[in-house]
């Protein structure tokens, strides 16, 4: 715990850690961002944005060259909130946009008000972000504008249903952090593509396709 809020506190004031574009933020602080669930935000649904449940992108924008996302949803506005994962963890490399389209959740969630949940593990520990989000049929007919990759970014799915460590287990997630953001770096990064053709082949099929809608 210590651990972590030093690193956080040594970081410039101007390192964003990362944003999220679209859907709309509930609210960015970037010396909140390590607060679950929502980096600080209040939950509201003052603003919800439409998501499309067979199809929709999630878009941001990230200040770290390797992380790990988990895209999560939920229909509670309360502990222990009851996610659904959209996705297993994506690691991803690059620095700048990154957005994922072609993402869907069941239908189950069609007309019902929820949060959508972005949570990056960086070097500086999970850092969450969420938008307020109103379910609706069907499938985004455009993807829209924030939806962009920067030049180097590559994203591949592994077989994690979670992120490692959060804010109460900094030991564990500083030494995890480290060792793949350092010397170890590459062999990670290959074995985690090698699952993920193994146990996923179809849904990474949609990364490769979303970094061509640049
Ligand atoms: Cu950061």
């Amino acid at each position: 715990m210590y651990k972590s809020l030093t690193l956080l506190a040594l970081l410039p004031s101007a390192f964003a850690h990362f944003v999220l574009n679209y859907p709309p933020s509930l609210g960015f602080n970037e010396d909140d961002e390590g607060t679950a669930p929502c980096g600080g935000a209040e939950i509201s649904f003052d603003n919800t944005t439409d998501i499309t449940v067979g199809s929709f992108s999630v878009a941001s924008r990230s200040t770290h060259p390797q992380a790990n996302w988990l895209f999560r949803v939920t229909t509670s506005t309360e502990e222990p909130y009851n996610w659904t994962n959209i996705l297993p963890v994506v690691s991803q490399s690059g620095l700048g946009d990154f957005c994922l389209p072609a993402l869907s959740v069941p239908a189950s969630f069609v007309g019902q008000q929820g949060i959508m949940q972005i949570t990056q593990g960086a070097v500086d520990g999970n850092l969450y972000q969420c938008a307020a989000v109103n379910f609706v049929e069907g499938s985004e007919s455009a993807v829209p504008s924030q939806c962009t990759n920067a030049t180097g970014i590559t994203a591949t799915l592994t077989t994690q249903s979670s992120l490692d460590g959060d804010s109460s287990t900094s030991a564990s997630a500083s030494a995890s952090g480290s060792a793949s953001a350092t010397s170890s770096g590459a062999a990670a990064s290959s074995s985690a593509a090698g699952a993920v053709r193994q146990v996923a082949g179809g849904l990474l099929a949609v990364l490769p396709a979303g970094l061509l809608l640049l």
